[in-house]
């Protein structure tokens, strides 16, 4: 395994490393220390042909001025939250309105949006490139000193691992993904709406219109959300079910899984031959089809256009501290660690 390191750009006058691992598997992955954002993830198609699978940019000005969350860190809390705000014990916590009346993503100047301290270590078989960050109390609005640290783990196998644990000084929630938009067709020669989606989900959660869980759980079965047996995403978006419509044609719902660590998240595309499994440690999947990613601006050369990449955020259902049967699982105490594991596994289609 080789790894070499860079700077990306500068911000505030501040350098912004970047980091390359190229893996005996085939693998090239970069990421930087601005929102550890995956830039990019080159892998071989069944002919050999090593291609980008990720969307991503290669300035640091590119991604202030038009990303919409490609490849990174999101924290403290993923998603929406509806009418921005929580409560925990007697005290209610305001967080800006960056979506509506919501939140979305932590506002702002959430983890996508700071600059992380980075280390690296290598033995004969791993890489790990280590990012971590102090949010302070009250940041964005949550309580507590957050420290976090994110972990890329790659091996020779064209497997990497993204590793999420924090600490707090005061009670608090946390709710950490990672924001890649996935395209296995390779540098984004086509859309995902061909791509095969197959989830160990049995249910799916409903959204009202400004695309909040409204708490309900509703069964994928004979729906376009049943992706239980392998489903072209065109396929799914054809049925013109409500809630895809609702969402701008396409899919913005946390799945709930019925597994862990067993295969339970896989992307396929025929075409090149490219094979994704996730696994992961938490209950749910938020799969967005890039229904809502604009079109005035170009990614290396391809302009941007609805589905050209898969997010597969795997995190606690959004919105749901605020709904008491799940709220607990969203709180994390001092002396307490959040830790939480995504592992993506590229192989080719048999
Ligand atoms: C996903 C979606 C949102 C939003 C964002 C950019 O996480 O759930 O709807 O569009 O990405």
């Amino acid at each position: 395994m080789r790894v070499s390191e860079s700077i990306f750009g500068y911000l505030d006058n501040r350098p912004v490393k970047s980091y390359t691992v190229e893996t005996a598997g085939g693998m090239k992955f970069t990421c930087i220390e601005y929102g550890c954002i995956i830039t990019e993830i080159n892998i071989p198609d069944r002919n050999g042909i090593r291609e980008n699978v990720v969307l991503g940019f290669d300035s640091l000005e590119e991604y202030m001025k038009y990303s919409p969350y490609f490849g990174c860190t999101i924290g403290r809390n993923a998603g929406r939250i509806k009418n921005a705000s929580f409560q925990l014990d007697d005290v209610v916590y305001k967080l800006s309105q960056n979506d509506g009346p919501n939140n979305l993503h932590s506002g702002q100047n959430g983890f996508h949006h700071v600059i992380w301290e980075s280390s690296i270590e290598i033995n004969d078989q791993e890489v790990k490139i280590k990012f971590q960050y102090m949010s302070q109390d009250g940041e964005e609005g949550f309580p507590g000193n957050l420290h976090t640290v994110v972990t890329y783990t790659f091996n020779n196998a064209n497997e990497f691992v993204i590793e999420y644990n924090a600490t707090t000084d005061k009670k608090t929630i946390v709710n950490l993904t990672n924001h890649s938009y996935f395209n296995l067709s390779g540098n984004y020669k086509r859309s995902i709406l061909d791509h095969e989606l197959v989830l160990k989900s049995d249910q799916f959660l409903e959204l009202d219109s400004d695309l909040n869980p409204t708490g309900q759980v509703v069964s994928v079965q004979g729906t376009a959300f049943d992706f239980r047996f392998g489903q072209n995403i065109a396929q799914g978006i054809e049925t013109g079910h409500p809630q895809t419509k609702l969402v701008g044609s396409g899919y913005d719902h946390p799945f709930l899984l019925n597994q862990n660590h067993d295969k339970e998240i896989v992307v396929m595309d025929k075409e090149s031959g490219r094979k994704l499994e996730v696994e992961t440690d938490e209950p749910s999947v938020v799969v967005y089809t890039g229904n809502m990613l604009p079109n005035d601006f170009q990614i290396r050369g391809k302009q941007s256009e609805k589905y050209l990449g898969l997010c597969l955020e795997t995190q606690k259902p959004p919105n749901m501290m605020n709904n008491p049967q799940y709220s607990s699982s969203y709180i994390l105490e001092p002396n307490h660690i959040y830790h939480s594991r995504t592992k993506y596994s590229f192989k080719l289609m048999e």
